[in-house]
């Protein structure tokens, strides 16, 4: 069983689309093991994305993910680390698939809705980064 960070990020919870975003995910019969919203620091935020410290998107990226709430959830199935990432689409928005998440509810390269974590090792080093053990559920 694996487990992958999904965040849906400030212009999609500012836009309403938490329930939508969810709902995806539950029709695919995944399980939501944990879920909170945020308000992350810039600190939280820049160490979340340190691997693209360098990258001349790197200071908008962070403006936008602390201009507002955000939540952070943790979805379980099997494979689901490549699922989920099929399933939101490719980073920017205009280019992302129809029907994906980022082509339904993002807007370009940055303001795309959501993450996803992109491999199974990201996703138990970013799930450690945002929750406590005893924040997810043990089935
Ligand atoms: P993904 O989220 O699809 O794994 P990454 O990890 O390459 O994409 O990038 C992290 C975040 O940085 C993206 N979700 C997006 O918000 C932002 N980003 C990536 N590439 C660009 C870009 N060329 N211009 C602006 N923002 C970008």
């Amino acid at each position: 069983m694996e487990r992958t960070l999904v965040i849906i990020k400030p212009d999609a919870v500012s836009k309403k689309y938490i329930g939508d975003i969810i709902k995806i995910f539950d029709q695919y019969k995944f399980d939501l093991v944990a879920l909170k919203m945020i308000r992350p620091s810039r600190k939280n935020i820049e160490e979340f994305y340190s691997i693209h410290k360098e990258k001349e998107f790197f200071k908008p990226l962070v403006e936008f993910m602390i201009s507002g709430p955000i939540v952070v959830c943790v979805w379980q199935a099997q494979n689901i680390v490549l699922a989920v990432r099929e399933i939101i689409g490719s980073t920017d928005s205009k280019k992302a698939k129809q029907g994906t998440i980022r082509n339904l509810f993002g807007t370009d390269g940055r303001i795309n809705a959501v993450h996803a974590s992109d491999s199974v090792e990201n996703a138990n080093k970013e799930i450690c980064f945002f929750f406590e053990k005893e924040e997810i559920i043990e089935n």
